[in-house]
């Protein structure tokens, strides 16, 4: 029993690096070690459980002396973000550069539809305030007020906005920073917390899009039990799979569906007669964009999996049918996806 006390410790996945996970202990452990550099034990594996950032898990066969050992036991989750692939979230802050890039209310509205779909609370931070002249700093926050956010304008140049941020930031649980790259995702919270010391990069090209500095999401502690992940930009969120939940991403077409809202359960809110939703909205067009994305999907989808009955759907994807035996090298390859996001082809 002695043995298995000190060769067995739980933790936090902090970071994962290609097959590595960073687990920071719950409690140091001799010699006051309290990182592990972590292998996944095959039983993981073949059970097809990922490990995420985020998770809270158990490690065994410690050697302290080389601060090593493996995750052989992950705990289950209470949320999920599904990209960047963050177990555990208790808030998404989404940040949208007001300049440099220029704010694209499309690409901003999938980033606030996949944290809103994790169920948890979402926040929206505007940087770079400094780039554009306080009326259009204002003017922005007001629409975005209208789609049910209480939006942070800040710059990291002036300091604008940090405090109201910190203290956000400040509560407890685990808040992941989201947006594309370039954003200044990484420089707010050199802003916040100087020692770390993150890598950032200047954007670059005519649409001054960000370089993909960040490789890997991780997570970082802000104020006791609070912890901050830093996440690669990425410039495509996914939408949902269903397009039945799509109209409970829009907080503002949310509280419109309340009570009683529009009297048709199957409705597109698409100017239906009839509909009480009708098209005197911001996001009307947004909305309308994004339905017509998930609706087209899903078709796709539904006709592949007809003519190739070898496919199943995973997620968002479909991915064939293997014996189980074939089946971990393609999930493997998938969590790297996950969390060494950048990609897309666009960026
Ligand atoms: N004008 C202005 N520029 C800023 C501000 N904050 C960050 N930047 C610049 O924006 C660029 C990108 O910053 P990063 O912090 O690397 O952006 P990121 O969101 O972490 O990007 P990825 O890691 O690629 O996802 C850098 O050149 C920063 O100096 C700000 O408040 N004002
Ligand atoms: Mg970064
Ligand atoms: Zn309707």
């Amino acid at each position: 029993m002695v043995v298995e006390a000190l060769t067995r410790a739980s933790g936090l996945v902090v970071a994962l690096l290609a097959n590595y996970a960073w687990v920071a202990l719950d409690h140091p452990g001799p010699g006051g070690v309290e990182r592990l550099l972590c292998t996944r034990r095959t039983r993981l594996g073949k059970s097809g459980q990922q490990i995420l950032s985020g998770d809270r898990v158990v490690v065994d066969g410690i050697d302290w002396v080389a601060a090593r050992g493996a995750v052989t036991q992950v705990f289950e989750r209470h949320s999920v973000l599904e990209r960047p692939a963050v177990a555990n979230v208790s808030r998404v802050v989404v940040v949208a550069a007001l300049m440099e890039p220029a704010l694209d209310p499309l690409q901003l509205t999938r980033f606030l539809i996949t944290a809103e779909a994790t169920g948890q609370s979402v926040e929206l931070v505007l940087s770079k305030a400094d780039a554009l002249p306080s009326a259009a700093v204002e003017a922005w926050c007001a629409r975005l007020r209208g789609w049910g956010y209480d939006p942070m304008a800040i710059s990291t140049r002036t300091g604008q906005g940090l405090d109201r941020l910190r203290q956000r930031l400040s509560e407890p649980g685990l808040t992941v920073l989201c947006g594309p790259s370039g954003v200044g995702k990484s420089s707010l919270l050199n802003a916040l917390m100087p020692a770390l010391a993150l890598r950032v990069a200047a954007v670059s090209g005519r649409l001054q899009r960000g370089r993909h500095t960040t490789r890997h999401v991780e997570l970082f502690a802000l104020a006791p039990g609070a912890l901050v992940a830093d996440t690669p930009g990425f410039n495509r969120p996914l939408l949902p799979a269903d397009p039945a939940r799509l109209p409970a991403l829009f907080p503002e077409l949310r509280a419109a569906l309340a009570p009683g809202g529009c009297r048709y359960s199957n409705c597109r809110h698409q100017g239906e007669p009839g509909c009480s939703i009708g098209s005197a909205w911001d996001r009307a067009e947004l909305f309308g964009r994004c339905l017509v994305d998930v609706e087209a999907e899903a078709l796709r989808q539904a006709a592949a999996q007809r003519s190739e009955p070898g496919l199943r759907q995973r997620g968002s994807r479909l991915e064939p049918r293997l014996q189980a035996r074939l089946r971990e090298p393609s999930r493997r390859r998938q969590r790297q996806d996950l969390d060494q996001a950048p990609e897309d082809g666009e960026g």
